[in-house]
């Protein structure tokens, strides 16, 4: 297995020659879990490796940290050693969501990816306004979109060619296919997209089928995917982990766990874009300090009554210096824990050190 297998390219072997002089070895990121990663190297050997202190402390936000998908600089030490990731090269790609929960953060889900498949279905998660999200998102990232209208076999052809028009007519770009995992209708499809080098990622809610194509394109077991009981829903394997597996005709997959909810990230800069247009009408408000709340002269208040502008668009803009501020809270939040990461880490090392001295004195006899 060469580098350019797993994706490599010129502009990474650029970027990575001075880690080269430093002893450093390029590395793919394959899988991600709380404590650590493993990366695949040249040849296909794959090892666990754990985050550096200068990658994690020049992050300014998890979206910079290392993600399954991206090339890092591995350091492998000497014989025994922890292997460290000391850089990360930049992405041309990332494939983001908005983090889970209260913040309106960036989460990366793959980084470096060339096409990012939506798996639905033509039933129960069929839902044009989340596709539209994911469409966006896509678009964002600049990845080639690609949508997968699965477990065709269920449903009567007339419905799923229903199905597939409605998605057409939410992009010109995305490419839209039906697809049976279970009859390995469509799998040639899937197939045609991935060449060797190529990053393909599949995304889509819990159940649409997104494991089982990666493993009939495998040609076997590699994740466990059983069947549903369609009462309890129990009994089936839910991925619970992201990862990056190499096809043997070449062409690298990112299976990712379902989303029950795929939305926005957002940062400062575009949050005031996305108002861009309302902040045009706010400089032509008669008051430069214009609250747009009853204030005389108010343009965007003219607007809303016209119905030029949707109320609750003017909702938003009202709220959006709390929500800017809200965003950089949080951010500071982050850095004062990486400090306080920082700090125990020296701690750690100071101990260690002085825990070796006390050893090497008893060791001669000193002690
Ligand atoms: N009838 C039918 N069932 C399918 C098809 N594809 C997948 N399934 C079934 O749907 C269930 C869920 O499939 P998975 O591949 O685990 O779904 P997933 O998208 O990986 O789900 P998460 O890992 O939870 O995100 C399994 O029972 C599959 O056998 C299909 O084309 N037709
Ligand atoms: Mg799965
Ligand atoms: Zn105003």
């Amino acid at each position: 297995m060469t580098l350019e297998d797993l994706g490599w390219n010129e502009a990474f072997a650029e970027r990575f020659a001075p880690f080269a002089e430093r002893g450093l070895i390029p590395a793919r990121l394959v899988r991600e879990t709380k404590i650590n990663f493993a990366a695949l190297l040249e040849g296909g050997e794959q090892i666990d490796c754990v985050l550096g202190g200068k990658v994690w402390h020049e992050a300014e936000n998890d979206a910079d940290l290392p993600s399954v998908g991206d090339w890092v600089a591995l350091d492998r030490g000497g014989n025994g050693d922890e292997v460290i990731i000391r850089e990360c090269l930049p992405r041309f790609s990332r494939f983001s969501r908005k983090m889970p929960g209260k913040s309106a953060q960036e989460q990366v889900l793959a980084a470096n990816v060339d096409i990012v498949v939506v798996v639905t279905d033509p039933g129960a998660d069929f839902n044009l306004r989340r596709m539209e999200r994911y469409l966006t998102l896509i678009e964002r990232c600049g990845a080639r979109p690609v949508v997968l209208l699965n477990k065709a076999d269920l449903f009567a052809e007339k419905h799923c060619m229903d199905a597939a028009g409605k998605l057409r007519n939410l992009s010109r770009v995305a490419e839209i296919h039906t697809t049976s995992a279970r009859e390995c209708r469509g799998l040639d499809v899937l197939r045609g997209y991935l060449k060797p080098g190529v990053t393909i990622t599949l995304v889509g809610s819990s159940g649409v089928g997104k494991s089982t194509l990666v493993n009939q394109l495998l040609g076997g077991e590699w994740q466990e995917t059983s069947e549903v009981n369609e009462v309890t829903g129990r009994g089936r394997h839910t991925t619970s982990h992201r990862e990056l597996v190499v096809l043997p005709e070449g062409g690298l997959l990112i299976d990712n766990p379902g989303v029950r909810e795929i939305q926005m990230w957002t940062d400062e800069s575009t949050l005031r874009e996305s108002f861009a247009d309302v902040e045009d009408l706010a400089a032509q408000c008669r008051f430069t300090d214009c609250k747009h709340e009853g204030d005389i002269g108010c343009v965007i208040q003219l607007a809303v009554e016209e119905g030029s502008l949707d109320p609750d668009r003017y909702k938003s803009y009202l709220r959006l210096e709390d929500e800017i501020e809200e965003l950089n809270r949080r951010r500071q939040k982050r850095r004062m824990a990486t400090e306080r990461w920082a700090k125990r880490n020296r701690r750690v090392k100071a101990r260690n050190l002085a825990d070796r001295i006390e050893l090497e004195k008893e060791e001669r006899g000193e002690a």
